[in-house]
């Protein structure tokens, strides 16, 4: 084992100064302002190439975004080979990393987890990197790059892609040439590999109405825009908020986060009755659909509403397929409308899981189907076939010319959807083909069930490290006593839900509720809401700052 050419760390660590501020890998990486991020990235860099080194050289990527958040915002993940969210106990230490206090710190975690965790520092590492709009990224790869020099890793810059795209692409090299080869890896070998399985899902089908597509201002735009020529004329798209020019305005007052969390269309995009529309995020790992009433009401079709859409047409192909020995399953996190729960148990018969917010966690628990389903309400999500699924589907020849049609479609379908992450080009694509094969429109679809009003609050506590939940984040056990008050508050309300959870992206606790009607939610939001707020400033002795 070798150890690490300090002289050389400290040179390249001087270039990238730690400022005061104690950082933490999250949820979803690094994420907070671009300015605080330059030595945070370059020790992501130097993790990068360990954990590269420590999976044989294997391919790890590296995707430079901050999603939602405002433009002035950026961030850090790390992809696993397969293309899945970096291991879990690997986020301690980029946590580690990124807040040593010095050069010395820095070797000397290195050197532990060189010895804790075998890594041989003489095995190559190899690293992709991809980027969103935002201008900062070009800086931070930079930074990223030296702390890949670090340690001598090769890497390959993408340039600017899409969260899904980066994840594909990482699968994608690390399976060339193997009996799981999942494509070729560039943003083309993407393109093809989309379109092909979309035109045959929708072959020979009447072509639905034009799309319009919110694309928030952020990579989805260019990139979807660089997708069309692949789909030629199997599907029309109008892009809307596509001005990456502008980096102000991205994700400003448009994408799927205002879209779910407003309840309302973004700016710049003129709803009219029955118009099909959806929502990106701003590194186009989200989606959501919408549509207007005949009586111009604004109507939500989010990540449940896919995940049952995407269920039941499963479901569907299976039966007609005469291969139901596969079994469907759906993930879903505790912000799942309790419509959609039932919705899935009792209409569709399908089982359903619960799990702690975050994709890693839906994604994990969504392997354990043969076809798992799983979508946060937010439109993050996707649909995951076992290997065994795969070779029931690809083996299958069926009996009939109908089952021979399901089959095909099935196939294509675990072509069209990115097994690796939640894509919202993929998921566009998968609504898109079930729409098309029953001829829906976005009325029909909504008419699976019928949402019970929902309410989402944040309640700004001065540490929301205090707030400790168990059973899929559905209940609180820290502070003492607060779920036994929240309860004795929800069993005063019909179809009444609500939980509380510290937010895993900002410093704010969040609180979601649900009941009968809109009057009696948004009450039961603000009472369970009033209820966090004066136990956080009489229970912990803090101040709260604020009850939005
Ligand atoms: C991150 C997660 C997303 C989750 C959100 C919750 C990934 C890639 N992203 O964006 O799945 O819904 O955090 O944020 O896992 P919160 O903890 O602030 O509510
Ligand atoms: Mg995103």
């Amino acid at each position: 084992m070798a150890s690490v050419n300090v002289e050389n760390l400290s040179a390249l660590s001087a270039k990238h100064p730690k400022p005061a501020n104690t950082f933490t890998y999250g949820t979803a990486g690094f994420r907070m302002n671009a300015d605080l991020l330059d030595s945070v990235i370059f020790r992501t860099g130097i993790l990068a190439a360990l954990r590269s080194k420590k999976l044989d050289g294997k391919v790890i990527g590296c995707m430079i975004t901050a999603s939602h958040n405002p433009a002035a915002d950026n961030g850090v993940k790390l992809v696993d080979p397969m293309g899945e969210m970096l291991e879990g106990s690997w986020e301690a230490h980029a946590t580690a990393l990124s807040n040593a206090q010095s050069d010395e710190q820095l070797v000397d975690y290195i050197h532990s987890m060189v010895s804790s965790l075998k890594i041989d520092l003489t095995k190559p590492a190899n690293v992709i990197i991809g980027r969103d709009t935002r201008p900062s990224g070009v800086a931070l790869v930079n930074a990223f790059v030296d702390g890949l020099k670090v340690l001598d890793a090769k890497s390959t810059d993408y340039g600017i892609l899409t969260t899904p795209q980066l994840h594909y692409i990482t699968r994608c090299l690390n399976t060339a040439g193997t009996p799981e080869a999942y494509g070729e890896p560039s943003a083309e070998g993407y393109y093809k590999k989309l379109a092909a399985a979309f035109k045959t899902l929708v072959d020979g089908k009447t072509k639905l109405s034009p799309l319009t597509l919110d694309c928030a201002n952020g990579v989805g735009a260019p990139k979807f825009q660089e997708f069309l020529p692949y789909l030629g004329d199997s599907l029309s798209v109008k892009i809307v908020n596509d001005d990456i020019d502008n980096p102000s305005k991205l994700n400003l007052n448009s994408g799927a986060d205002y879209v779910k969390t407003g309840q309302r269309a973004p700016v710049g995009l003129k709803l009219t009755s029955q118009d099909r529309c959806a929502s990106f995020d701003g590194d186009a790992d989200r989606i959501v659909y919408y549509y207007q009433d005949e009586d111009n009401t604004f109507k939500l079709l989010d990540g449940d509403k896919i995940a049952g859409l995407a269920a039941m047409f499963i479901i569907d192909l299976v039966k007609a397929a005469g291969i139901d020995s596969i079994k469907v399953g759906v993930v879903q996190t505790a912000y799942a409308n309790g419509a959609s729960t039932q919705y899935l148990r009792n209409t569709l018969n399908v089982p359903v899981s619960c799990v702690p917010t975050g994709v890693k966690h839906l994604h994990h628990e969504a392997l354990k189907y043969d076809v798992g389903v799983y979508f946060e309400a937010n439109g993050h999500g996707t649909v995951v076939f076992s290997p065994s699924a795969l070779k029931t589907i690809y083996s299958a020849e069926g009996s009939s010319p109908a089952q021979a049609v399901a089959i095909r479609s099935l196939r294509a379908l675990s072509e069209v959807i990115n097994q690796t992450v939640g894509d919202a080009f993929s998921d566009l694509l998968l609504v898109e083909t079930i729409l098309t094969q029953r001829q829906w429109s976005p009325k029909v679809w909504d008419q699976a069930y019928t949402d019970l009003p929902n309410r989402l609050v944040k309640v700004v506590v001065q540490d929301r490290s205090i707030f400790k939940t168990v059973d899929a984040e559905r209940k609180l056990v820290e502070p003492a006593g607060l779920q036994d008050a929240i309860d004795a508050i929800v069993l005063k309300f019909r179809d009444g839900r609500s939980f509380v959870r510290p937010s895993g992206t900002e410093d704010v606790v969040r609180v979601y509720a649900e009941a009968a009607t809109r009057s009696e939610t948004d009450e039961l939001a603000h009472r369970i809401g009033g209820l966090v707020f004066d136990f956080n400033s009489q229970g912990s002795g803090l101040r709260p700052r604020e009850f939005i």
